[in-house]
């Protein structure tokens, strides 16, 4: 059992011994040339892995999406995302600042939402030149977006000729809870970014793929972000580890996000506000005096680390370093400090 149990996030998730050995052996080159044989393995796998022809190593998932939504757009387009996507809410407002896009923000679960929101020509309209999807969606759900919707969504956007972009930060969590390979939601996307440091582990990264032209452009947008690396091999080193090791233990997440769920379902003042699919876990309190606020320095006191979000909710994630023991126990405390 670790000493602090820590729920705030996947992205607090430490690099396995195996990533740190690879660091320390991992050859390089300067990736700016193009030169780092390291990077350039985990660009050809990551993109062979979601069924693209290219893929590209960004600092972090912010910056994947914000090097795809302007290597799509030009200044004045439209895009189309769902009002409470991480693009939306939590980039700082970068599509706007970056690219010059003015976001629609549509309910991206309903595609003829989606539909109705694509401009016409007219004289009056900026040109719809992206829709945005995010797979698992909700940074603080995590709830995977179904195979026949995604589907339906690549149609529309094909039939509308506009390229679609998913925001795929935790999009092996979205495979592993659908149980498809992740091709089967990646492959038809114009883009798509994912996060090797969130649940993934490793310490830094995240992939962006799509066609070659594509990828051409989206490095030159990276160069102009100061986002062109050197030597960064050892970075890539554990990315390939996470890619390819990490991505197919995230059942285990899953459930033990399922069984502290069910730990604390029984407590009446916890309310869920939605089904456990992947690793993340939101609710709120009911009918007690304790804020979420308390309750979380109250955890803390059991070396138990909690993010208390926006609007009295709190946020729950499973992780690597975070075992079945490690659930009990925190189950335990709720108990105690609820009870
Ligand atoms: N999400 C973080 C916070 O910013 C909320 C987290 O702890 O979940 N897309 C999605 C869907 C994300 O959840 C995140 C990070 C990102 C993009 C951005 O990734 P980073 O933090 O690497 O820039």
């Amino acid at each position: 059992m670790n000493s602090i149990i820590d729920f705030r996030s996947d992205t607090v998730t430490t690099p396995t011994p195996e990533m740190r050995e690879a660091m320390k052996n991992a050859l390089v080159g300067d990736d700016v040339f193009q030169d780092d044989p390291t990077v350039r393995e985990l660009e050809e796998k990551a993109a062979e892995r979601l069924g693209h022809e290219a893929g590209l190593f960004v600092v972090s998932g912010t910056m994947g999406n914000q090097v795809c939504i302007k290597a799509h757009t030009r200044s004045g387009d439209e895009i189309i995302l769902d009002p409470r996507s991480h693009i939306f809410n939590h980039e700082v407002g970068m599509a706007a600042s970056f690219s010059g896009v003015q976001v629609h923000p549509v309910d991206i679960w309903n595609p003829p939402e989606i539909e109705a929101a694509i401009r016409t020509e007219d004289i009056h309209h900026s040109e719809t030149t992206l829709i945005c999807l995010e797979n698992s969606f909700e940074s603080f759900r995590g709830r995977p977006m179904p195979v026949a919707l995604t589907e339906q969504i690549y149609d529309l956007a094909a039939r509308h000729g506009i390229p679609v972009h998913v925001d795929g930060a935790r999009i092996f969590n979205a495979a592993a809870a659908l149980e498809v390979n992740v091709r089967e939601i990646t492959a038809r996307a114009d883009s798509v970014m994912f996060c090797l440091s969130k649940g993934l582990a490793a310490p830094i990264g995240s992939m962006v793929v799509g066609n070659r032209d594509f990828i051409r452009r989206a490095r030159k947008v990276r160069k102009m972000m100061g986002g062109g690396m050197r030597q960064v091999g050892v970075l890539a080193a554990p990315g390939l580890i996470a890619l390819e090791v990490m991505s197919r233990r995230l059942d285990e997440d899953h459930r033990n996000a399922r069984l502290l769920a069910e730990g604390l379902r029984p407590l009446p003042q916890i309310d869920f506000l939605h089904e456990v699919e992947t690793n993340i876990l939101l609710f709120r309190l009911r009918d007690t005096s304790l804020s979420i606020e308390t309750l979380s320095e109250r955890l803390l006191e059991r070396g138990i680390k909690t993010l208390p979000g926006e609007h009295g909710q709190m946020r729950m994630v499973t992780h690597k370093d975070i075992s079945p023991e490690d659930v009990s126990a925190t189950i335990e405390a709720f108990r105690d400090i609820l009870m």
